[in-house]
């Protein structure tokens, strides 16, 4: 996400604008809609208190706790570290210290297990990161630090991009064939934790594997979807902007963001010119992005990943905000015929093409990165219309769960909730209904993860 500057700028900060812009206005309603979401959010941790306490996702429906990081355990407390920043951000401030002491009496990565360093960077290093800037407790920190140390021997290849998993204890590497998300989603957790040390390897590394990716972005300014660390040859012909390269482009604008790494927008203008170019596609007037071949710009295929939905946000954020506000149009589209959105989407066919509904937060990350920068009422309005959704078809005996088949009707619930819906949507909402004193509205910054690195008071 980016620096708030544009429809803020000038202000004295968020609070002087909430109470006096016209759209902007904090009516009683938005701020009750806001203190619905906390509630909503106290509810779902009461049942993970007191059902798996420290196991990293709960099962909504059945009450039990799963391990999301190997196959057989142990856990590492994912939906504590997810929550933290939501908690201190909502004022949930009995939780927040309840979940910092469960981390801190419990919580070690000595473990002999082999870890996807892309999803344990955003979820575990930029949680407890975030964790830290709200709490200031040093454990946190120093957490983050132990398991970003455990992670770099897998950078230690010929081309500066990571292996996809490293044994937290012995450093051992495997799975040399990578993605743009996977090799290219570290500059901001690594970049924060270089700045936090003052240790710049963390930020080094992070860049050159995002660069490394970019160095070899075909002749019409493309990556494909998949590519072998040791020898840097691309291993597919697929650009997508959805998984798994999707996090890739955003953290390229993030880099510079964040940073004011000026390589980083230089990359992130080269490929979203490229992108808008060879694969956008208007369909009955709605903007998607399709499938190509990185190298000829040939079509591939219409699927759309709810997924993708991000890049409304991101397109707005890099200045293309014609673009943003299409995007996400052709998504509201969607969530206009079925009751939440579909995981994936054929816009050739105008029908779904996988059923189900995994508590994804992207399209609430568009409509809080649209709203932060021209304050249009509209994507509160949408936001509040996929939260009651969610919150009609999803909400069950101990939280929220997955829904197995959004086409049926009733749809069948999964008995699954994704940690980042900790981390992600229950703090977009927050965020863009309750006006809260806790964050700045006008200098912030959320990592993929909605993790916030910069912007908490
Ligand atoms: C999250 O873990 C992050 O947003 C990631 O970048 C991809 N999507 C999932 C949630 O859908």
């Amino acid at each position: 996400m980016t620096d708030r500057r544009g429809f803020l700028k000038g202000a004295a900060g968020a609070g002087a604008v909430l109470a006096a812009g016209p759209a902007l206005a904090a009516s009683p309603d938005w701020k009750a809609r806001g203190q619905d979401v906390k509630g909503e959010m106290a509810f779902a941790w009461a049942g993970y208190a007191e059902r798996c306490f420290g196991a990293d996702q709960i099962k909504p429906v059945s009450g039990q706790g799963e391990s999301f990081f190997f196959e057989k355990g142990p856990s590492v407390g994912l939906t504590i570290v997810e929550a933290l920043d939501t908690l201190y951000l909502m004022g949930l401030d009995r939780e927040l210290d309840q979940g910092v002491r469960w981390i801190c009496d419990h919580l070690s990565f000595d473990l002999d297990r082999d870890i996807q360093l892309f999803e344990c960077n955003i979820r575990l290093v930029g949680g407890l990161l975030s964790g830290f800037l709200a709490t200031k407790e040093k454990r946190l920190l120093a957490l983050a630090k132990d398991l970003a140390d455990r992670l770099l021997p897998a950078f230690k290849t010929p081309t500066g991009l990571p292996y996809r998993f490293v044994n937290l204890k012995t450093g051992a590497c495997r799975d040399g064939v990578t993605y743009p998300a996977e090799f290219g989603t570290f500059i901001a957790e690594f970049g924060t934790l270089s700045q936090l040390t003052g240790d710049r390897r963390y930020y080094d590394l992070a860049k050159a594997a995002a660069k490394a990716g970019f160095d070899r972005r075909s002749k019409i300014d493309l990556v494909a979807d998949a590519i072998d660390v040791q020898t840097g040859e691309w291993k597919s012909r697929r650009a997508t902007i959805g998984p798994p390269s999707d996090s890739y482009f955003e953290y390229l604008w993030d880099g510079w963001d964040l940073f004011g790494d000026a390589d980083f927008k230089r990359w992130y203008d080269i490929h979203t010119a490229a992108i808008l170019k060879h694969q956008a596609e208007r369909v009955d007037g709605r903007l998607w992005f399709r499938q190509v071949d990185f190298e000829t710009g040939a079509l591939l295929d219409r699927h759309q990943s709810e997924l993708a939905s991000f890049y409304a946000g991101l397109l707005a954020q890099g200045g293309a905000m014609a673009e943003g506000r299409a995007y996400l149009a052709s998504w509201t589209g969607v969530l206009d015929r079925y009751p939440v959105l579909p995981e994936g989407f054929d816009f050739g066919k105008g029908q779904p093409d996988r059923v189900t509904n995994d508590l994804r937060p992207e399209y609430v990350d568009s409509c809080l990165n649209l709203w932060l920068l021209d304050g249009d009422d509209q994507w509160r309005r949408q936001a509040w219309k996929h939260y009651e959704a969610m919150k009609r078809t999803s909400r069950t005996k101990w939280g929220y769960a997955a829904i197995a088949d959004v086409t049926r009707s009733p749809m069948p619930l999964s008995d699954n909730c994704p940690a980042y819906w900790w981390s992600e949507q229950m703090k977009y909402y927050w965020l863009l209904f309750s006006g809260t004193d806790r964050f700045d509205y006008r200098r912030n910054y959320l990592s993929t993860e909605g993790n916030v690195l910069r912007g908490l008071k």
